[in-house]
């Protein structure tokens, strides 16, 4: 099907070499505010997460802690789906590359890349980094005085393999791949991980090792078993699997190709060469959109366990609340550059956007609507032009944001949000209701329920990113549960004078000083 009404969006699935770390929660919090985004605009979607669990890094952790690689596996990926839990994640399914139906898809993918002739048995000598699961040249390489080599741009380890692998034609691709990104200008984005891309492929491609003899930890390969599939070609399935790959008739099988894979920047080149070449030679759909977020760091520093600076995204969440960590790091940094966080930065968005502007207009607003309309929802008079432009502005916000969730643009969509809250807030001061309130009733009524009408388009438009206090401002607007989706925004959704409020709680508190910062 071409133009269908669902959505599939994954994030990339993580090692779970270890706990999760705050760039895990990053992407899954983006992730999932454009899965919610997507079914709130009347899509039928299927956001999938998960882990990766093959491969030698795995391997080599398991080894070091006394484990096996599954028991590893078994232990951490419950952290992982512990913490979409934790972030109030959406996803509809969890996957791991170890389950049985992973193999499956697998082996499929592999005979029909094979059947292609697009795999053939040689012989692999050259650098493999464990960290990065990658193979490199000479030329992205520095050699150290002790001998040893690491790659030039992250100061990765690389060590010397030499053995017996299945090769993937991928230098017969690069023709394809060029013709495909010029055909779909928005495959990868954002822009300058395109043109990254394009140079790569331009400057030429080698043959992919996508085998390994030397350990087992993976998935075999069909017919010969002593192989085992080099992890990212096992990796880059999952997406299939979770669709039932190979059977096309589950419920689905319509969600591929995928609508956007949503990974970090340092695995684009798997995702926008390797993948789309495999499923070339596999006969297979290519996905729509790759986008290659930033990285987030603390203080400006790369986090590691080393420089003690890796902050666990559950003591954040439960510190700072769920809400506000999601609106903090969808707000604070633009989607697809790098970010920084520091407790000064998540108290700032907390406080000003959350706390004061959004709110304290809800609190105020709803306190005196309690106070002064009986508790219901008030009857507007005339509009006058400072009314009906503050609900103009409102009405347009979602024709904004479907321009700007089509680039993946998550702070634009906010700023523009908290663009009209700012207006509602000068407005509000501007037409003063306190006062109205013996001046001129009938005005003060207007100028409320023009401010909650407002109010609840914004908490429409909030709910990808803040779910939980979005809903409650819902809830105290009396609006039902069903008409709370996209379709109810603009003029066709308007608040109904004279519905019955119940009394108003505040939502967004301020983040009040504690002693000390999360440990
Ligand atoms: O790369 N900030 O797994 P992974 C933001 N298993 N994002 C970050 C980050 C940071 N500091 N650190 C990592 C893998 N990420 C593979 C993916 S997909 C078929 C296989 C992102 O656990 C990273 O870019 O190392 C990736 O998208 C995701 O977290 C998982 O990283």
């Amino acid at each position: 099907m071409a133009d269908k009404d669902t959505y599939y969006v994954t994030t990339a699935i993580s090692y779970p070499n270890g706990r999760p770390h705050i760039g895990h929660a990053y992407e899954l919090i983006a992730t999932d505010a454009i899965a919610r985004f997507k079914r709130l605009d009347g899509h039928e979607v299927f956001f999938l997460t998960g882990t990766d669990e093959h491969g030698q890094k795995m391997l080599q952790t398991a080894a070091r802690e006394g484990l096996t690689a599954q028991a590893l596996a078994d232990r951490n990926s419950q952290y992982f789906r512990e913490m979409a839990q934790a972030l109030n994640a959406s996803n509809d399914d969890f996957i791991r590359t170890t389950e049985e139906r992973h193999y499956r898809a697998c082996q499929e993918i592999w005979r029909r890349m094979e059947a292609a002739g697009d795999i053939y048995l040689s012989k692999y000598a050259g650098w493999y980094s464990v960290r990065d699961e990658a193979y490199y040249d000479d030329k992205d390489l520095a050699l150290n005085s002790d001998g040893s080599r690491t790659v030039i741009e992250t100061g990765t380890k690389v060590e010397w393999v030499e053995e017996e692998s299945y090769f993937f034609r991928l230098s017969s691709f690069q023709d394809r791949l060029l013709k495909f990104y010029e055909d779909h200008p928005d495959f990868i984005g954002p822009a300058e991980r395109r043109n990254e891309i394009l140079s790569f492929v331009r400057s030429g491609l080698r043959d992919l090792s996508v085998s390994r003899t030397t350990f087992d930890w993976g998935i075999p390969v069909p017919g010969d078993p002593k192989h085992v599939m080099y992890v990212w070609v096992d990796a880059l399935t999952n997406y299939l699997t979770a669709t039932g790959f190979p059977d096309i008739d589950t419920e689905r099988s319509e969600f591929w190709p995928a609508n956007a894979h949503i990974i970090g920047k340092d695995i684009v080149r798997f995702h926008t060469v390797y993948w789309p070449a495999f499923l070339m030679s596999a006969g297979l759909p290519l996905p729509r959109h790759v986008f290659g977020h930033g990285f987030l760091f603390n203080r400006g520093e790369k986090m590691s366990k080393s420089v003690g600076n890796v902050i666990d995204p559950f003591t954040l969440a439960a510190h700072y609340g769920v809400d506000q960590l999601r609106y903090f790091f969808l707000r604070e940094v633009p989607f697809g550059q790098d970010g920084n966080y520091s407790h000064e930065a998540i108290v700032n968005r907390i406080n000003a956007d959350l706390a004061n502007d959004f709110g304290n207009l809800a609190q105020r607003s709803l306190s005196m609507i309690a106070r002064n309309c009986g508790g219901r929802i008030p009857s507007p008079g005339d509009l006058l032009p400072s009314d009906a432009d503050l609900l103009q502005a409102a009405d347009g916000l979602v024709w904004k944001a479907r321009d700007s969730i089509y680039t993946f643009a998550l702070h634009i969509i906010l700023a523009d949000i908290w663009g009209v809250v700012a207006e509602a807030n000068r407005y509000f001061q501007a037409e003063a209701p306190w006062t109205l309130k013996t001046s001129d009733p009938a005005r003060m009524e207007t100028v409320l329920y023009v401010t909650a009408e407002i109010i609840r388009q914004v908490a429409i438009l909030a709910q990808p990113v803040i779910p939980e206090g979005a809903g409650r401002i819902l809830d105290l607007l009396a609006v039902p549960p069903e008409a709370r989706d996209f379709s109810y925004l603009g003029a066709d959704g308007r608040l109904s004078p004279d519905t019955e409020l119940p009394p108003p709680q505040p939502v967004f508190p301020k983040y009040v000083e504690a002693a000390s910062e999360p440990a």
